[in-house]
This record gives C-alpha cells, structure tokens and sequence, in this order.
C-alpha cells in the first residue's frame, strides 16, 4: 500500500506535505475534508471517524490523524528529513511546540470556523460572538508562541522543520497574521520568510 495523504487546498495537510517531501518519500494525494461534499470524504470518514485533515495512511495501513502526532512520527522515522532536532533539549522544545500549535492554535480555530458545533444557541448573532470570542483566544495564543518560539523558529530558519512548518500554515487562519502584524510584527516577519523557504513554498502553493 503506498502512503496515502488525506487532505485539502488551505489545509493542515500542507504542513504534513511538507515533512513528506522534505523526507523525499512518495506519497498519493487524496482531496478529503468535511467540507467538500464532492470530495473523497467517506473513504476519510472511514480512516478517521472525526472527518479531519491532516490524515495519513502508512503503508501498512496504519492511520495517523492529528497533525503533530503525524509530524512527529516522521521526524522520528526519517531523521536525515530534518523534521525534528537531534539534539535532546531542542527536540523537546519542538515537541512542546508542536503540542502547543496544535492544541491550543489549532482547537481554537476549529471554534472559529465551526462557531455553530460550539454552543446550543441558533442564532448567526450568537454564532458570531462565539467566534469573536474563539478569534481573541487564538490570537493571544499566537502572542504567547511568538514569544516562547520565535527564538526556536529564527535559529531555525536556514532549515526549517516541522515545527516550522506547522507554525506557518495554522497561522495562516482566522486572522491570526493580520493580529501578528501589529502584536509581533518581528515574528510575523519571520513567518513570511519561511513561507518563502523552498522546503514550504511549493506546499502552500
Ligand atoms: N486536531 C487536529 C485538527 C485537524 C483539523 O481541525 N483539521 C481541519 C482542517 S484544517 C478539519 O478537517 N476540519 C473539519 C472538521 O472538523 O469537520 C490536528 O491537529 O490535526
């Protein structure tokens, strides 16, 4: 079985993209998500019963949902990629990063988009503050990493990995840039560089 990724365009599967071409493995594209009904999204429904992207089938059928889980599977498979740090207290500090990406930036932008699944009330103005509310959360999380990470991310920058690229596509959501530009305007800067980097730009495209 060939290694299969679910995915979309703007998706969070660009991010495991990245790491698969870095680490020069083939791979099939599959365009699956919730939100496209012409998509291949009961065969994403099958492997992950949440209907999310990113998720990865190994050739051996394994399936891998949740984006850092499968970033660090193969940073861990395939160190030569670079996905990861060799030294110890670096990739912990990556593998920090990564969980904080995805379950503080990423969870709350599931809110922002899906404000409806959230809260009992019906009306689109009710809706609405649920997403406002989600969108100041997000944005201060992006504060918080830009100044626990930014660090991390610069020494980075010659060869970026994956918490790079992780940090690149999820802040690409729900205004998070636009709010970076004006509370961090160093680490936006730094997010615009790297998505330049060649071993991002042909995934984002
Ligand atoms: N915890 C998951 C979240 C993945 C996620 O929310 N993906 C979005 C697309 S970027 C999705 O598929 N949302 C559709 C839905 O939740 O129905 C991860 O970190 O990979």
């Amino acid at each position: 079985m060939v290694l299969t990724l679910y995915g979309s365009h703007g998706a969070g599967s660009a991010a495991v993209e990245m790491a698969l071409r870095a680490a020069g493995l083939d791979y099939r594209l599959v365009r699956a998500s919730s939100w496209e009904p012409d998509s291949d999204r009961d065969a994403l429904l099958r492997l992950n019963p949440l209907g999310q992207i990113p998720t990865l089938q190994l050739e051996d059928g394994t399936v891998l949902t949740e984006s850092a889980a499968i970033l660090i599977h193969l940073g861990l498979e395939h160190p030569a990629a670079g996905l990861l740090p060799t030294a110890a207290s670096a990739r912990a500090l990556h593998l920090r990063g990564l969980v904080y990406v995805a379950a503080n930036c990423y969870a709350a932008v599931s809110v922002s988009d899906f404000p409806d699944q959230w809260t009992t009330a019906t009306s689109t103005a009710a809706q609405d503050k649920v997403r406002q509310a989600a969108r100041r959360q997000l944005h201060r999380r992006w504060e918080v990493f830009a100044d626990s990470f930014g660090g991390v991310l610069d020494d980075a920058e010659a060869k970026p990995g994956a918490l790079a690229f992780l940090a690149v596509v999820v802040s690409q959501w729900s205004g998070t840039r636009a709010h970076l530009l004006a509370q961090r305007p160093v680490f936006h800067a730094l997010l615009l560089r790297l998505a330049q980097h060649p071993r991002i730009a042909p995934s984002l495209q």
